[in-house]
């Protein structure tokens, strides 16, 4: 007889197995489940939520700079690495006996369970998600363990082998059918719901862009950045799936005459079409968070007017479908010629998803975190006291204009052939407007550079210089004005609370 064996229980790796396979079917079940609830109460992603939610800004901020738009696919899979060494663990305690292992997957339920329970822009039924997860993970846990310690227990055979090898596969397998199938019916097909929603044809087109609006042959950026190119944020780790036909937007608190408008409300008003340049307050200096698009859509303070907000109401919010919230200050977003506008379309098509589909907010001249909220569903007129918007109680800013800059795009940091070189970049005063911008070599004298046409107050402006650089390492910077006269200060500022300040540079090294 084998007593050994039976002394020591199940090898490490083969224990360790057991927890890893209980947590597959664990996030399978749950992610089967959500997808029939709330596709976001998935717990692997809640819990992601969470973490991004709970983690100080300070480390929010790391991510977004060390891994940039990858942040989420970085923090999924360091969810995924933790998931493995906790299995490693459930294995190190279980090899004699399942009940310390069972209770530590029951534990990690229980974090999913309360991440769930805790997301705001979840309802009560997405619990069902993760007490799926629970259940499916000490049953599986329990079962496959069963079949395991039979490979060690008395006469370990080659049946009892077989037996469990073939029960893993079958989990396996299992938990794989279950996560596909979850994916496919997570929420509704807004791929369909964009193609179906047919033109979205302003009453009067934007001007079209004049010629000579942008240097895009010396560097620059096009004037209208292509949907593809737009930069992306968002706090959700998926962008959340809302079909137009069950899309409504509620506007009230204090206004006269509470709204309530669907998709084809909206559309069949009057529609305007916007050149605007959005712009994020985590953009460092020269950094790349800014574009431009054609928005189609309604205006916001017409849209406000009907509604009829009441005296004292200082505050826009604005609720996004996934929770995000953001607080625009009434006067701003009511100014008549602000031409703040609630975006159906971008760039001659719906919005895209990872825009804001079906509807988002836009107001030229503030920041994102402050007035941008994508797949928005509520506004609700309210004082400052009352709501704070998502950023808020994390230390940024909550008055949030935007600050003018200057960014240098063409040459990049490198070689360049020493001589007459030219610079060519962009600037940005957004609802202000751009009246100069200059740039020099290392510390010699300031020189003007040529604007672009511009298109309007409300966009970037691109720019371009021939300056000489002799042989060479040399530094060069750009700093613009802006239509109030005031000319970038040089002070650097990080992005927080309320955007980075400081001059544009490059290094060349002329040859
Ligand atoms: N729902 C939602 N809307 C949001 C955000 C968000 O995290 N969630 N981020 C805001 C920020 S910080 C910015 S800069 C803009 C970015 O919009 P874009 O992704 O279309 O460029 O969206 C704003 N709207
Ligand atoms: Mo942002």
């Amino acid at each position: 007889m084998d007593t050994a064996r039976d002394k020591s229980g199940l090898p490490l790796r083969t224990a360790a197995l057991v927890g890893l396979l209980a947590l597959l079917a664990a996030l399978a079940a749950g992610h089967l489940v959500a997808a029939f609830v709330e596709p976001t109460a998935s717990p692997y992603l809640a819990v992601g939520d969470s973490v991004v939610d709970l983690s100080p800004s300070w480390l929010v901020e790391f991510g977004k700079n060390t891994f940039g738009t990858a942040n989420k696919l970085v923090l999924l899979l360091g969810i995924a690495v933790v998931l493995a060494l906790f299995a490693l663990l459930i294995g190190a305690v279980s090899r004699r006996r399942a009940a310390p292992g069972t209770w530590l997957v029951a534990a990690l339920g229980a974090i999913g369970l309360a991440a769930v329970a805790t997301r705001p822009e979840l309802g009560q039924l997405a619990i069902a998600a993760p007490v799926a997860s629970l259940l499916a993970g000490v049953a599986v846990f329990r079962w496959l363990y069963r079949r395991a310690f039979d490979t060690v227990e008395g006469f370990p055979t080659n049946a009892s082998r077989r037996r469990f090898i073939g029960s893993s596969l079958g989990v396996v397998a299992g938990a794989g059918v279950a996560g596909l199938t979850g994916q496919a019916f997570a929420g509704p097909d807004v791929e369909k719901s964009r193609a179906t929603v047919g033109p979205l044809v302003p009453s009067r087109d934007a001007p079209p862009i004049p010629k000579g609006a942008d240097f895009a042959a010396s560097g620059t950026p096009t004037l209208v950045t292509s949907n593809r190119d737009f930069y992306t944020i968002h706090t959700a780790l998926i962008p959340p799936r809302v079909s137009a036909a069950d899309w409504s937007l509620r506007i009230h608190g204090m206004v006269d005459r509470p709204l309530t408008l669907s998709y084809d409300d909206l559309r069949s008003r009057p529609l305007v079409e916007r050149t605007l340049t959005l712009s994020c307050v985590s953009n460092p200096v020269g950094g790349p968070l800014i574009s431009t698009a054609n928005f189609v859509g309604v205006d916001l303070a017409g849209l406000l007017a009907e509604a009829g907000v009441q005296d004292g109401a200082e505050q826009l919010y604005s609720t996004s479908h996934d929770g995000f919230t953001a607080g625009t200050p009434v006067d701003v977003v009511t100014e008549p010629d602000r031409r703040a506008m609630i975006a159906l379309g971008m760039n001659g098509e719906p919005l895209p998803v990872s825009h804001g589909f079906p509807a988002r907010m836009i107001v030229p001249g503030l920041y994102g975190f402050v007035s941008a909220t994508k797949w928005l569903v509520d506004l609700e007129l309210t004082t400052w006291d009352a709501r704070q918007g998502y950023w808020i109680p994390r230390g940024w800013a909550r008055e949030a204009p935007v600050k003018t800059q200057s960014r240098i795009d063409a040459p990049a940091d490198g070689d360049v052939t020493a001589g007459e070189v030219v610079v060519a970049g962009t600037a940005w005063a957004p609802h202000v407007g751009i009246d100069a911008v200059e740039v020099r070599v290392d510390d010699g004298p300031w020189q003007q550079a040529e604007l672009a046409t511009e298109v309007s107050a409300d966009t970037w402006r691109m720019w371009r210089a021939r300056v000489r650089v002799p042989s060479g390492d040399h530094l060069l910077t750009c700093r613009a004005t802006d239509r109030t006269g005031a000319t970038q200060t040089r002070q650097r500022a990080p992005v927080a609370p309320s955007g980075a300040t400081g001059w544009h540079s490059v290094t060349v090294v002329a040859r």
